[in-house]
């Protein structure tokens, strides 16, 4: 069975999150999201319909991306790359985007709605597609910065009540030490903590970083610049705490050169960043061929996103619990109809059709903020 590309549909939707998430780049209470619906026509007609969930922010804060950008990009120069194919699936549009730089998270988005229309044309799941056996994962949290140490130890006390079986702390200088050592103390030694500092931090920080190895957490996620690859390998070689990349890992070329250099103990991987589900799974391969723990990133996902990564992380090197968390974590409604949701710690892994969630249309239609056909 071979598809071509039919209809495109471009929309956003606002969601408004359960409470505000502070990170060292800034606070939301609002998700503004883009979704990409891709239709595929098989050779006897027949249509299929799938859905991408692009993961960029409002602003260009967390990388270079941002919402409005990557709907421009889609439309104006990605999708019309696409077109000229006459054959189309999702292993194809790394390939075809590859002559244009950069908007890894605009290409990612395109190439997951393509992913999810093909997987339903051949009536398959993702975690089969993926090839996965595991059947639920751990679920951790992303627990954003507070004002107060007392706020603070309020919301992880009730995320360790959920049942998250990982706490990860946002931290940026004048938050992290002290707030650290207070939610070390709340959940104990064992309930395993690590940190994300969104590079608020600089080179000349390892001295401070290393009173973090007191507590004995798992990684520091992201001290330094995206770029600075070099200032990560050196802290890495001071600091004791493992040292995870995020932001800097935007391809697998990019990650295996970060790993020879020392730099990336640990691999965070987000589809969304390094342009798709499909060089996700590259980087989960070369990093479990050299024995680098990778866990599942998240960027505050609908019920789409977190579907699919829900799936990707139980491929067998990610051995670390990922920012997979139940959807109520940050939204009161999702737009799916089976949210997911936490038990005794742990997601199931999706085992439905394509990427594994089912639409709420009416309420997707009430929170659709705007749509843009392209045929
Ligand atoms: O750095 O991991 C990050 C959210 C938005 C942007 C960047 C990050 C995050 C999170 C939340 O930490 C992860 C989640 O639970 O979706
Ligand atoms: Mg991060």
């Amino acid at each position: 069975m071979t598809f071509r590309l039919g209809a495109v549909e471009l929309r956003r939707i606002a969601l408004p999150l359960v409470s505000p998430f502070r990170t060292s780049f800034g606070s939301q209470t609002e998700r503004d999201i883009l979704l990409v619906r891709a239709e595929l026509i098989d050779d006897d007609g027949g249509r299929s319909e799938g859905w991408g969930e692009c993961v960029a922010l409002s602003e260009p804060s967390y990388s270079a991306e941002y919402v409005e950008g990557a709907q421009h990009v889609i439309a104006t120069h990605l999708l019309p790359r696409l077109r000229i194919a006459d054959r189309l699936e999702a292993a194809d549009v790394g390939t075809l985007l590859a002559k244009l730089h950069g908007h890894p998270m605009a290409k990612a988005a395109l190439e997951m709605a393509i992913l999810d229309a093909q997987l339903r044309a051949r009536d398959q799941s993702f975690g089969d597609f993926l090839g996965v056996t595991r059947t639920t994962i751990p679920s951790g949290v992303s627990v954003g910065i507070h004002d107060t140490i007392d706020e603070l130890l309020a919301a992880v006390q009730g995320y360790v009540d959920d049942g998250y079986v990982r706490i990860k702390l946002k931290i940026e200088p004048g938050s992290d030490i002290e707030h650290v050592a207070a939610v070390r103390e709340l959940i104990g030694p064992e309930t395993p903590l690590q940190v994300d500092a969104n590079t608020a931090y600089r080179r000349t920080d390892g001295a401070h970083l290393r009173r973090l190895d007191e507590f004995d957490m798992l990684l520091i996620e992201q001290p330094l610049a995206e770029e600075d690859i070099i200032g990560h390998a050196r802290l890495a070689a001071e600091v004791e705490t493992p040292i995870c990349l995020d932001e800097s890992l935007v391809s697998a070329a990019g990650t295996a050169d970060a790993i020879e250099l020392g730099a990336c103990e640990i691999a965070n991987i987000k589809p969304g960043r390094v342009g798709g589900y499909l060089e996700a799974v590259r980087i989960h391969d070369l990093c479990r061929h050299q024995d680098i723990p990778v866990w599942c990133g998240g960027m505050i996902e609908t019920g789409i996103g977190r579907a699919a990564n829900a799936a990707l992380a139980a491929l067998p090197g990610f051995t670390l619990p990922g920012d997979i968390s139940a959807s109520t974590r940050f939204y009161a409604q999702d737009i799916v109809v089976d949210p997911i949701t936490i038990t005794d710690g742990h997601v199931t892994v999706p085992t439905g059709v394509g990427l594994g969630f089912e639409l709420d249309r009416p309420y997707l239609d009430s929170v659709t903020t705007g749509t843009q056909l392209l045929t």
